[in-house]
């Protein structure tokens, strides 16, 4: 008998999957046509499958609307970017590299701070001024000193309702960590970066779906470097959301606000309403985005 239902898990070959009709979780198979079609479900996705068995099949995976390479996910429609202020560090290229590939899946990004307690004074309100920055470029920030302070955790919780939410970032900065303070009973393995680091592997080590606050949230294993393979030097400009409310403006269609005249994007950053971070990042990805170009 054909059901429907979503992939929560993958261990090993086997897709553990929520099932629509009876909501019970049940393991299945992927077809052995997935591999010759070079198809990889992933947790996330929407399938039909058999269950008459001991062990399921995934038959079919249903047209995706949009998917990660990192993390391996599908059918997001949130991402809370769980950024670091130290243990690893801030960095404000990982950070913009994130965003963009989240924006480039039309998925609705959160920014949220941790660690902020290991920084002194003076460095939270250097790094609160580069937070309110992204703010006034259209993303939700959680900034609070205090990571996992009741009120802003609530707050947090409330944007689950009705979506699939995908916690991501570097590892070690504590998303596993966040997500116990949000759900006790999860129960998540966390680890302190230089423990990870010794075992030389991330601590969370596969992505799976929790039912959490009328939602579906991800845990996902964390990662150091991203890349833009998938983004072109047209598509770039487009994924900062500050230069698209200025764009318009801009003498012509189409700038890519590096030397053209007339570019309004650069006389908001002359002015300083845009983050001189955020556009040096830009340029240095378009770079990288060109040099990628010339390899292929
Ligand atoms: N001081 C401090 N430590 C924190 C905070 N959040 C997390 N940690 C610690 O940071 C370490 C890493 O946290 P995890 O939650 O395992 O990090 P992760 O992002 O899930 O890492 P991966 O699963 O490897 O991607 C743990 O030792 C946590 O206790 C925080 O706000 N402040
Ligand atoms: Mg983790
Ligand atoms: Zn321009």
């Amino acid at each position: 008998m054909e059901k429907t239902g979503r992939i929560i898990k993958s261990i090993s070959g086997f897709y553990d999957v929520f099932d629509d009709e009876s909501k019970e979780i049940i393991r299945t198979r992927a077809r052995g046509n997935f591999r010759k079609r070079k198809i990889k479900p992933l947790v996330g996705d929407k399938v039909t499958f058999d269950a008459t068995g001991d062990l399921g099949y995934i038959l079919e995976i249903l047209p995706r609307e949009n998917s990660l390479v990192r993390p391996p996910i599908a059918n997001i429609d949130q991402a809370i970017v769980v950024t670091s202020a130290a243990e690893p560090n801030f960095s404000s290229n990982l950070l913009d590299k994130i965003l963009i590939n989240i924006e480039h899946n039309e998925i609705e990004p959160v920014v949220y701070l941790t660690k902020a307690d290991l920084l002194s004074d003076e460095q939270y309100q250097e790094l609160k001024v580069t937070l309110e920055g992204y703010h006034s470029a259209g993303y939700l920030v959680f900034d609070d000193r205090d990571s996992y302070n009741d009120q802003q955790v609530a707050k947090l919780e409330a944007t689950f309702a009705d979506k699939v939410t995908v916690f991501t970032g570097q590892s070690g900065a504590g998303k596993s960590t966040l997500l116990n303070h949000i759900d006790t009973e999860l129960g998540l393995a966390t680890a302190a970066i230089s423990q990870t680091l010794n075992r030389g592997k991330h601590t969370t080590r596969q992505v799976s779906l929790f039912d959490i606050s009328s939602g579906l949230v991800a845990d996902t294993p964390g990662f150091s470097s991203i890349d833009l393979m998938n983004i072109t030097p047209e598509e770039l400009p487009t994924l900062f959301p500050e230069f698209v409310a200025f764009s318009p403006e801009c003498q012509f269609r189409g700038c890519r606000h590096v030397n053209e005249p007339g570019c309004k994007v650069k006389a908001e950053l002359a002015e300083g309403n845009i983050m001189q971070s955020r556009y040096d990042n830009y340029l240095y990805f378009l770079n990288e985005i060109n040099s990628y170009k010339k390899r292929y």
